[in-house]
């Protein structure tokens, strides 16, 4: 992989806006690799043939990846160098399978097993997947990675963006429509090969695909935030 260079400003406008794209960030090959691999584990899971699924961080090959160089690099710049990666989804929005993403922000995180905690619920399973809502300041602690494995401009169901919207700590979903009304929302396109970094608090939802083609993200989220009594991270 090649070691990327960040702009000063792309981390401060990571910050205050609550995301940012590196282009080009994952070569060609590498992506093909990727895809490769996630179209052979959907044909051999049966239960990975839908829409999206999960754990992927269990998979030698989705691991070394999001441990490689590159994603390191872009991890210890955007967060911290002792992040690891702590959950992985995999989406793909095609005309048979399509869908739209509602404002909302990004509130669970898996987890081992239920240990209850104060600050800690309420407790959700997704896809057999174990999941709590934790305390603002655990989600404040954690970056997420898009890696686009196909080219997505708007009519492709590209995700869309409430600038520093982040910054609102756990916003009441009854307020989310007024907070919508009242800002100019953002639609983030992506190439084949980017990386949009986000934060789990930042305001965001998606449309439906409008176009005949796959919309493949593998999503990849990033902390070192160390969960109080006993509980853990599913896929760290
Ligand atoms: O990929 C999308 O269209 C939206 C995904 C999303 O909303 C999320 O990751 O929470």
């Amino acid at each position: 992989m090649a070691v990327l260079s960040f702009d000063k400003n792309l981390v401060a406008d990571f910050e205050s806006n609550g995301f940012a794209v590196i282009r080009k960030a994952v070569p060609d090959e590498e992506i093909s690799e990727l895809a490769n691999f996630i179209e052979s584990y959907r044909e051999e899971n049966q239960s990975a043939l839908s829409a999206g699924f999960r754990n992927l961080l269990k998979q030698k090959q989705i691991r070394e990846f999001a441990y490689s160089k590159t994603i390191r690099e872009i991890v210890t710049t955007f967060l911290n160098e002792n992040a690891i990666p702590v959950r992985s989804i995999f989406f793909d929005k095609t005309p048979a399978s399509n869908w739209y993403v509602t404002w909302h922000q990004d509130l669970s995180i898996a987890v081992e097993k239920q240990v209850d905690t104060p600050g800690y619920g309420p407790w959700s399973t997704k896809e057999g997947t174990l999941h709590v809502q934790p305390p603002a300041a655990i989600l404040e602690q954690i970056i997420s990675l898009r890696i686009h494995l196909d080219a997505c401009p708007s009519e492709n169901g590209a995700i869309k963006f409430v600038f520093g919207s982040h910054k609102n700590g756990l916003i009441d979903p009854r307020d989310i429509p007024n907070l919508i009304e009242a800002s100019e929302p953002y639609t983030c396109e992506a190439e084949r090969g980017d990386i949009i970094i986000m934060r789990p608090l930042i305001l965001h939802s998606s449309s439906k695909s409008t176009m005949p083609d796959h919309r493949r993200v593998l999503h990849l989220e990033y902390s070192s935030a160390k969960l109080p009594n006993g509980l853990s991270w599913t896929e760290a």
